[in-house]
């Protein structure tokens, strides 16, 4: 095994993966300082399969963006505008109920609904979004809101975050997504994204959601102003707060994308960096399940390669993504079920449709959905 590890220096840290020990804040700025890919990826790949054997997670979601418009100005962003910025859109509670509806007509099983920090709407127009969504797609799961909204959301109405949280729950809301992590360097953050809140209120609204019962995802984005210790540092954080809440599900390595951002300056990240950024976590988050490899972020190409570098998830059909493709993401807004699945296959690994909570989706016999039309589905449990 040590034959297929060029870089020396990985050698002790193989030991620990084969041992099934953890790896430290050191191990971690060594794998993402060696050039020795394919070892990181092998380390990985040897996690990945000792959690999930072969199989690959996929699910059939919507991504709803209400509004775009965000009080905060984060150079990191391409998605967000002023209020009086004459492209910006606030959809109405009918737009948004009727949107969750349009698009793929195959049975759609998650919700995945971020938005801008929007200067005037109440955390009651998002309760009474989410209870419509709720009433009129009774079976669908709502991931909702990441950590930065619910903050904003508790600072405009004067409410813990446990407060709106409470309302947000009992209005619908199922799960939460990772996003708005960044990451959690102070010093990075000041400047790409320093209106918005910081590393430990992140952590800490994702704890309070967690002792709530709700479970979550969680991000990175890399590949901008951060060093190989920022994203260890990062890492280990997440890490942490896992040990103490087993309320994260998914991690998601998010690449930064620069065009039409404050940063457009930065190069995007290569394949290279990608693979390297998805199999550094598998092996440094040992307490979180699933690490996904988001297609709309990394391509279908890489994505699909990184079902072998330690990701067990490729995301979902997706139908309408605005936040990458604003800036400037070149891949396609959604991809049907059977192009994921044959990604999936393809790289040599079975297909699992899963719901957010990863339960297995069963498709009945003759079911259409990869045909275009409406099909029924039960939630195995
Ligand atoms: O929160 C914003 C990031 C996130 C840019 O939980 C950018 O299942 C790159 O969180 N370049 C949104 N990234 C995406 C996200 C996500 C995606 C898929 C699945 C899940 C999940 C979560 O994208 C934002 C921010 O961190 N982002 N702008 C940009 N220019």
């Amino acid at each position: 095994m040590q034959a297929v590890i060029d870089d020396i220096r990985l050698r002790p840290i193989l030991a620990k993966v084969l041992g099934g020990e953890r790896l430290s804040y050191e191990d971690g700025v060594t794998l993402y300082r060696s050039p020795d890919l394919l070892a990181v990826g092998y380390m990985a790949n040897l996690v990945r399969e000792r959690l999930h054997g072969n199989t690959t997670y996929f699910n059939v979601n919507r991504h709803i963006n209400p509004t775009d418009v965000c009080v905060a100005s984060c150079r990191l962003c391409a998605f967000g505008k002023k209020a009086k910025d004459p492209n910006a859109y606030t959809m109405s509670l009918e737009e948004v109920w009727h949107r969750a509806g349009l698009g793929w007509s195959e049975t759609i099983t998650e919700f995945h609904i971020v938005g801008g920090l929007h200067p005037t709407l109440t955390l009651e127009w998002y309760c009474q979004m989410i209870a419509g969504l709720k009433q009129r797609f009774p079976q669908v799961h709502i991931k909702a809101f990441t950590m930065v909204e619910i903050s904003y959301f508790a600072q405009r109405e004067k409410l813990s975050y446990r407060q709106v949280l409470e309302r947000l729950i009992a209005a619908g809301t199922d799960s939460m997504p990772g996003g708005g992590a960044e990451i959690f360097s102070e010093r990075v953050r000041r400047i790409i994204c320093d209106h918005k809140i910081d590393g430990n209120e992140w952590l800490e609204v994702a704890r309070v959601a967690h002792q709530l019962g709700l479970k979550s995802n969680c991000t990175m984005l890399y590949g901008h102003l951060e060093t190989e210790e920022d994203r260890v540092d990062h890492l280990v954080k997440l890490r942490a707060l896992q040990d103490e809440t087993g309320g994260f599900v998914t991690y998601i390595p998010l690449a930064f994308h620069p065009e039409n951002t404050a940063l457009h300056h930065i190069p995007v990240t290569t394949g290279f960096q990608d693979l390297k950024n998805v199999a550094v976590a598998r092996l440094m988050l040992d307490n979180i399940p699933h690490i996904k490899a988001y297609w709309v972020m990394m391509t279908p190409r890489v994505a699909q390669v990184a079902q072998r570098f330690g990701a067990n998830d490729i995301d979902g059909t997706v139908v309408e993504e605005r936040i990458y493709h604003d800036a400037g993401a070149t891949t396609s807004q959604s991809l049907r079920r059977q192009d994921l699945l044959r990604l999936i296959q393809q790289a040599g690994r079975e297909p699992f449709e899963r719901d957010t909570l990863y339960r297995r989706v069963e498709r009945n016999e003759g079911d259409p959905a990869s045909k275009g039309t409406e099909t029924s589905l039960t939630v195995l449990t």
